[in-house]
């Protein structure tokens, strides 16, 4: 995990594999709150070279937190449409 160089005067943005540090649902990956089929679709274009996700749709994806976007996280989201395991839910900010 490299940091980036600070820079006097400005606010170093740090990117972390932390999902508790960065202000993201995890499995929310277009932002709209909910978790569901459309996240998994950015996951499997994400895996599949597609379109790779950035920022931070990043962390959101990454539901078992370990680095990267994988099948494994796809299969994480699928458990929750499922229902049979579900994440957090997404709230939106007042
Ligand atoms: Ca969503
Ligand atoms: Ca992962």
């Amino acid at each position: 995990m490299a940091a980036g160089a600070a820079v006097p005067g400005q606010i170093e943005f740090d990117l972390t594999n932390d999902p508790a540090l960065v202000a993201v649902c995890p499995g929310d990956i277009n932002g709209d709150q909910t978790q569901d089929i459309l996240d998994l679709i950015f996951i499997l274009r994400d895996i599949s070279g597609k379109s790779p996700l950035t920022g931070e749709s990043l962390f959101a994806a990454n539901l078992d937190g370990d680095g990267d976007i994988d099948v494994l996280d796809a299969v994480l989201l699928l458990q929750h449409i499922f229902g049979d395991k579900p994440l957090a839910n997404c709230t939106a900010e007042p």
